[in-house]
C-alpha cells in the first residue's frame, strides 16, 4: 500500500507540475498558490531536491518590491478559475492576486536545507532566497502587525487559507456587497456545491477584492481601512514558527544582525500571542481587530500553538483537553471546526473537513513539544485517510470520505514527506 501510494503521490506531483511551479489541482486550481507551493516543495524534496527548491524560487519571482508575496501567481491565464487576473487587476508582472497567504515558506526552506544536509550545492540557493524570505517577514512586521504583538491581521478570508471558517462569519457581517453585481463562479462547476463556500461568502470575498482594487492595492492603506481586519490565529502561529526557522537559517549563513532581528520578532510574538487566548473557551482563537471580539471557536488552527513553539502550562493543558474531547467525537482528527459546535459541517470546506497540511503542522508541533500520544494519533489518522480515500483536497472527519478536489498536490506532498511513515 505504501509503495503504491508513494508512486501515486509522485505521479500527481509530476502531472500537476507546470514547469517550475505546481498547480494545487489541474482543474479546480490552475495557477500557482502561495502556501500550496511551499508544502509541495516538501514532497518534491523526497525524490528531486533541485525541483523542490525551484518551486519556492518560482513563487518568490512574483514577490512585490515591498516584500509582499501574493497568494496566487497567474503565470498563464486559465478560464477554469474565478476570480482570475482581470478581476484582481493588480497590474503586476507576473500577474498576481493582491492578498497574501500563510507564511510557511521559511519553515519549508529550512526543511529543504536540512534534508540537503546544509550542502555546498544548495548554499548559493539559500543565499539567494534568504533576503527574499526576510523581506516578506519584515513586510508582515511592518504592514500586518499594527498591534505590535506579532499577531497577523488578515484582510481577506482567502489570506488565512481557511476561507470559509466560521471564525470569519461575525467579522464579515460589515462587508458591503451591494456593488458586487453578477458573476459566474467556476468552483461549483467542478465540485459539489455542498462542499464549497456559500453565495453570500463569495459575494463578500469579491467585495473585498473590489475594495482592494479601488485602493490601488496600496497594502498599507488596505491594512488600515479594509472592512475586514481579523487577527488570525493560524497565520500568527505559522509566522512565529517561520521567524524561528528563518533565524536558524540566518545563523547557518552567519548573518548575525538578521538573526537578532528575527529573534526580536519571535520574542514579540511569544509575549503578544496571549492576545489570541480566549479564556472563556480555554483555547487560542482568532479575534476581530476592529472590535476586539474573539471568535470563541475551537478550530484546527487552535492546535498550532505547539508548532509555533509556544509554551504555557495552563494553555497547553487546556488545549490538550480539547484535543482529547475532539478525538473521541470523530474517527479522524483534526476537523477544521470543533464537532461540538452547532456550525460543524463535516464536508463543507473549512467548517469541518480535515486538511492534511494542517495535520502535518499540528502533528509536528505536538511531537516536538513531547506530546507523543496526540502526535501519533494525528499522524496515523492522516495516513489512514489517505490510504482509505486517496489523495484528496480534504476529508470528512466522520466517514473518512475524500472531499473537494482529487489528485491534490499538497496532500500528495504531505504523504511523501510525513504521513506515509505514521
Ligand atoms: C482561494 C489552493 C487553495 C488553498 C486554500 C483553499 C482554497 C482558494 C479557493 O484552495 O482556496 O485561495 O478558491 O477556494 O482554501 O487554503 O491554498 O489549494
Amino acid at each position: 500500500m505504501t509503495t503504491q501510494l508513494d508512486e501515486r503521490a509522485r505521479d500527481i506531483l509530476r502531472a500537476n507540475d507546470r514547469g517550475g511551479y505546481t498547480v494545487p489541482n489541474g482543474r479546480v486550481y490552475p495557477f500557482q498558490w502561495n502556501w500550496d507551493s511551499a508544502f509541495v516543495a516538501l514532497g518534491f524534496a523526497t525524490f528531486d531536491q533541485d525541483r523542490a527548491w525551484r518551486e519556492v524560487e518560482t513563487l518568490f519571482e512574483a514577490q512585490w518590491p515591498d516584500g509582499f508575496v501574493p497568494h496566487i501567481v497567474f503565470w498563464k491565464d486559465d478560464a477554469g478559475y474565478f476570480p482570475g487576473p482581470a478581476v484582481w487587476g493588480t497590474g503586476r508582472s507576473p500577474l498576481t492576486s493582491g492578498i497574501t497567504q500563510p507564511p510557511v515558506a521559511s519553515s519549508v526552506v529550512r526543511s529543504l536545507w536540512l534534508r540537503a544536509e546544509r550542502s555546498a550545492t544548495f548554499r548559493p540557493r539559500l543565499e539567494q532566497l534568504f533576503p527574499k524570505l526576510l523581506a516578506w517577514h519584515r513586510w508582515f512586521a511592518e504592514v500586518r502587525d499594527p498591534l505590535g504583538k506579532g499577531v497577523v491581521i488578515a484582510v481577506h478570508p482567502w489570506e488565512t487559507g481557511r476561507d470559509n471558517s466560521p471564525e470569519w462569519d461575525a467579522p464579515s457581517q460589515v462587508i458591503d456587497t451591494s456593488r458586487v453585481g453578477e458573476y459566474k463562479r467556476r468552483d461549483t462547476t467542478h465540485l459539489d456545491q455542498s462542499m464549497r463556500p456559500t453565495k453570500i461568502e463569495y459575494d463578500r470575498y469579491l467585495a473585498l477584492v473590489q475594495a482592494g482594487r479601488d485602493m490601488g492595492w496600496d497594502q498599507r492603506r488596505i491594512a488600515r481601512e479594509h472592512p475586514f481586519r481579523v487577527a488570525d490565529v493560524g497565520m500568527s502561529m505559522m509566522l512565529l514558527r517561520a521567524n524561528r526557522d528563518l533565524a536558524a537559517l540566518a545563523d547557518d549563513l552567519g548573518r548575525k544582525a538578521e538573526a537578532e532581528e528575527l529573534r526580536g520578532y519571535v520574542k514579540r510574538a511569544e509575549a503578544g500571542l496571549d492576545y489570541l487566548w480566549d479564556d472563556s473557551i480555554g483555547a487560542y482563537c482568532s479575534r476581530d481587530s476592529i472590535n476586539g471580539r474573539f471568535s470563541g471557536l475551537v478550530t484546527s488552527a487552535s492546535f498550532l500553538s505547539f508548532y509555533a513553539g509556544l509554551k504555557h502550562d495552563k494553555h497547553d493543558s487546556s488545549t490538550l483537553q480539547h484535543f482529547e474531547r475532539i478525538s473521541k467525537r470523530v474517527r479522524y482528527v483534526m476537523p477544521s471546526l470543533d464537532p461540538d459546535d452547532p456550525g460543524f459541517d463535516s464536508i463543507r470546506y473549512w467548517r469541518g473537513p480535515v486538511w492534511a497540511v494542517v495535520n502535518y503542522m499540528i502533528g509536528t508541533g505536538l511531537s516536538e513539544a513531547g506530546h507523543s500520544g496526540p502526535a501519533q494519533r494525528v499522524r496515523s489518522d492522516t495516513r489512514a485517510l489517505m490510504e482509505g480515500a486517496g489523495l484528496y483536497e480534504s476529508y470528512c472527519p466522520v466517514s473518512g470520505r475524500g472531499s473537494g478536489g482529487g489528485d491534490f498536490s499538497w496532500t500528495s506532498a504531505i504523504w511523501l514527506h510525513w504521513a506515509r511513515s505514521g
